[in-house]
């Protein structure tokens, strides 16, 4: 161990004192420097998205897009472009659940050859606001209420539905923060969104409108509300560590990068603007084409050095891509790099090694706080005739960055244009694409959140804006409220949907999920192991869960090893429950309240429950209804009995791991 100055340091655990009762001295310098270092361990955290955990990746294009972009990292499918990712939430603070209803945010830098490029985007395609200057007012609204600071990481309070109320462009934005998507399952199964219109630029300087969007390969899922409070408790850190432990295995998130395309001459056929934040392109309208795949597959070695200083700029692209008018993203464009500035103390930000191209870089900036570089040249000015004119401007031919010149002109006016005032017909297409459970969850998310709120004003004031959305949706939302409901509006609902927006309709796969075999002393080895075995062929994860750590003694087989307690896990940290047979196991389950609470929640939860042999008894001990040993459940409830582990007992609950949850358990299986 030594000093920062590299002398070796002889003890660490006593300060110099002038006697060993006597008073510390100054003179100390390895005391004065370990705790001024230590004085200052913390940066600011990130106003917004101070949340967030991070990861290692690469990108790689399936075919060259030369047609649309001079993107380097686009042109060769034979090229893999590193990239770090960075997901969070956006409200809490840096030490919040992970879990909490919120937007998630979803940063990637791309470390081309061409430099750097930060796509800073969110799991949801919408925004709140149509213009950046309105944000500060957003995120005072959505944080904490100035005066006690409270709720933590959560818009469930006055303020933030005061504000809502009073600024209707956000309603579409509010459907799908009450939505599922708000309380995603864990980043592998999140989806992502550029949400503004950009621009590609191609060789020859046609530009085209572009959005992005990632697509997980294992589909977009999320947990039921309660499931995510309790999670928020059991295990605050449950996506961050979902994350680190999915790459230590080997089987990281995977996402298909998609792109709409849309040609200049396109831009005003949709009824709406595309510069207008607050509204999609339906997939129905423009199609997205899958261009590429990302793994991530590398955690970070340090978290401060990696996840904390990352520095993302949506204003940092490479040649090829350019930026549209949106005034949401024109906004960001100064935003980001102001707050760099200030949270990582300087503009050279950018030497950090999370931060750092890959590619050479060279320019006439000089000095500041923390410069890392050694500059040997005496020529810092451009242009110059010491120095040979270095560095010099590169033209647009060898690969130097042109803004697309797009024709502008205008008065200079504080004014919204007349093509973004329409703020509820995309929220309404939000709500007719969901399925009956999704609406149910939606309108359950607003009774709870309005339900925090006790100024019935505010409470009237959104209840007549989901009116504009939705009358039905109103009705029940004043129901819930204890308000009486409003009149139907005069605008009836169009009817429209698509299908793209409702998780329902997302990929279902078993790989990826994460089952509890819940097992005690005289567990039956066969069950256990031969259901195990079959599950990990299909990349479905399991866990012994039992009432005391260590091993525990089977019935035909060796002892097993016992991976969670019931002190140490919870259902909600699972996907599918699984009780092999073995009757003294059985036994000591049904005597174990722990146990039973935990088959009851993953009930609640809508989640697969296996059990074979007498393990039905357990079942039903455990408040399970409409269930015997005898008769098989229907598959679609996604309880699965049999009296022993065979084929069928395995493809079924296979499928039932893969259907995930089963919404109409309650009906169905209710006495
Ligand atoms: Fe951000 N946003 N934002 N934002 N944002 C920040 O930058 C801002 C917006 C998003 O993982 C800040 O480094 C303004 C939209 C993500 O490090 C800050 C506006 C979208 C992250 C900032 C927006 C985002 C941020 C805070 C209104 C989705 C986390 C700390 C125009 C497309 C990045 C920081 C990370 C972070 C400003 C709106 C996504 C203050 C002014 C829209 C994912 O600069």
């Amino acid at each position: 161990m030594t000093t920062d100055d590299g002398h070796f340091i002889s003890s660490t655990d006593d300060s110099l004192k002038a006697g060993s009762r006597g008073p510390t001295l100054l003179e100390d310098f390895h005391f004065q420097e370990k705790l001024s270092s230590f004085d200052r361990e913390r940066i600011p955290e990130r106003v917004v998205h101070a949340r967030g955990a991070g990861a290692h990746g690469y990108f790689q294009p399936y075919a060259s897009m030369v047609e649309f972009t001079k993107a380097k990292f686009l042109q060769d499918p034979a090229v893999k472009t590193p990239v770090f990712v960075r997901f969070s939430t956006v409200g809490g603070s840096r030490g919040s659940a992970d879990s909490v209803r919120d937007v998630r945010g979803f940063s990637v830098k791309f470390y081309t050859e061409d430099g750097n490029y930060d796509l800073v985007g969110n799991n949801i395609p919408v925004f709140f606001i149509q213009d950046a200057i309105k944000f500060p007012d957003l995120v005072h609204a959505i944080k904490p209420e100035p005066d006690h600071e409270i709720p933590q990481a959560s818009t469930a309070h006055p303020s933030f539905w005061d504000f809502i109320s009073l600024i209707p462009e956000s309603m579409h934005m509010i459907m799908w923060l009450l939505s599922d998507r708000t309380l995603p399952r864990n980043f592998r199964m999140m989806q992502g969104f550029g949400i503004h219109t950009f621009r590609w630029i191609n060789a020859q300087g046609k530009s085209r409108f572009i959005k992005y969007h990632w697509k997980p390969l294992l589909g977009v899922h999320s947990n039921v509300f309660d499931e995510a409070q309790k999670l928020a408790g059991k295990d605050p850190d449950f996506h961050r560590r979902d994350l680190w432990n999915s790459i230590e295995q080997g089987v990281g998130p995977e996402y298909e990068l998609g792109v709409q395309i849309i040609e200049e001459e396109d831009e005003f056929k949709f009824g709406f603007d595309i510069l207008d934040s607050t509204k999609l392109i339906p997939e129905e309208l423009v199609p997205v084409q899958p261009i590429g795949k990302m793994t991530l597959n590398r955690n970070p070695d340090n978290f401060f050095a990696e996840t904390e200083q990352v520095a993302f700029r949506p204003s940092n692209v490479v040649s090829g891509v350019d930026f549209s008018d949106d005034p949401l993203l024109q906004g960001r464009l100064s935003s980001y790099h102001d707050t760099q500035v200030y949270r990582l103390g300087s503009p050279n930000f950018i030497h950090l090694p999370i931060n750092r191209p890959v590619c050479p870089f060279h320019n006439n900036h000089q000095d500041g706080p923390m410069q890392m570089q050694v500059k040997t040249s005496r020529v810092n000015y451009s242009p110059n005739s010491l120095g040979n004119n270095q560095p010099a401007p590169v033209p647009e031919a060898e690969g130097g960055f042109v803004h697309y010149s797009e024709r502008v002109e205008g008065h200079k006016i504080r004014e919204r244009s007349p093509s973004f005032a329409d703020h509820f017909s995309q929220a309404t297409l939000f709500w007719n694409s969901l399925s009956v459970p999704e609406k149910d969850h939606l309108v359950g998310a607003a009774r709870f959140e309005l339900g925090k709120v006790k100024e019935k004003t505010v409470q009237q004031r959104m209840v007549a804006r989901f009116n504009e959305v939705d009358h039905e949706l109103a009705e029940r939302i004043a129901e819930g409220l204890g308000l009486s409901a409003p009149a139907a509006t005069e605008t009836a609902n169009h009817g429209q949907k698509s299908a793209a927006l409702s998780q329902e309709n997302t990929t279902k796969t078993a790989k990826g999920r994460k089952v509890a075999i819940l097992a005690a002393s005289g567990v039956c080895y066969s069950d256990l192991t031969s259901l195990k075995q079959a599950l990990n062929s299909q990349g479905v994860d399991c866990e012994v869960v039992s009432i005391l750590g260590g091993t525990i003694k089977s019935t035909g087989g060796p002892e097993v090893e016992v991976q969670q307690t019931f002190l140490t896990a919870a259902s909600v940290m699972f996907d599918a429950i699984y009780v092999p047979g073995g009757s003294e196991s059985l036994t000591a389950l049904k005597m174990n309240v722990d146990a039973l609470q935990f088959i009851y929640e993953a009930y609640r939860h809508y989640k697969p429950i296996a059990a074979n042999g007498k393990g039905v008894n357990l079942l039903i001990q455990a408040g399970i209804k409409g269930i015997d040993l005898n008769s098989p459940v229907p598959i679609a409830l996604g309880i699965v009995t049999g009296h022993e582990a065979s084929n069928s007992f395995t493809h079924n609950f296979l499928a039932a791991i893969k259907a995930h949850r089963h919404w109409s358990r309650f009906e169905a299986l209710a006495d």
